[in-house]
């Protein structure tokens, strides 16, 4: 299959957020395809749940021809690498790192395991503000809005 653009997002508020961020970025680098560009740091208060400390969130942008699952078990292989570890009840919680896909091009993947776009994605600042950065024209293949109007729709509070 030929390469399409993909977006991942990285994110984690444990223990040094950067050194986590940098590690994932040269990891992914490594095991799935060059990272053609990085967004700006963001540093966000928590979503979903209450904690004292902020995340880092950063999206990368790479071209790659392996298709959604493959990627996904390639970020969850990497986030094992990192130390990754998991809430029993699965629910949100403080993390070292988290590796998503927000983006396969315009493909549409909705499986019990994974959905592409990321089923939030249009919910959450914390990941359309960092999309913003590298594609803010990219338009969601099921809601037809670009990425740039999808953060424009989020309310400041
Ligand atoms: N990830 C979550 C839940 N909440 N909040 C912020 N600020 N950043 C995240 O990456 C994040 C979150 C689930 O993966
Ligand atoms: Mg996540
Ligand atoms: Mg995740």
């Amino acid at each position: 299959m030929s390469e399409r653009e993909v977006v991942l997002l990285l994110g984690g508020d444990l223990g040094d957020p950067e050194q986590q961020c940098d590690l994932a970025e040269a990891a992914i680098n490594e095991r799935i395809a060059p990272v053609v560009a990085r967004s700006r740091d963001h540093w966000t208060e928590p979503w979903g749940f209450t904690s004292d400390t902020l995340f880092l969130n950063r999206a990368l942008l790479l071209r790659s021809a392996l298709g959604p699952e493959r990627l996904m078990a390639t970020c969850l292989a990497i986030e094992a690498v990192l130390g990754r570890t998991r809430s029993a009840d699965g629910g949100p919680g403080s993390r070292t790192i988290d590796i998503d896909i927000l983006l396969v091009g315009s493909e549409v993947v909705g499986t019990e395991a994974l959905w592409v776009p990321h089923p939030r994605l249009h919910l959450r600042r914390f990941a359309l503000a960092p999309l913003c950065d590298l594609l803010p024209g990219w338009e969601h293949p099921v809601l037809h809005r670009t990425a740039l109007q999808l953060l424009d729709a989020i309310p400041l509070h």
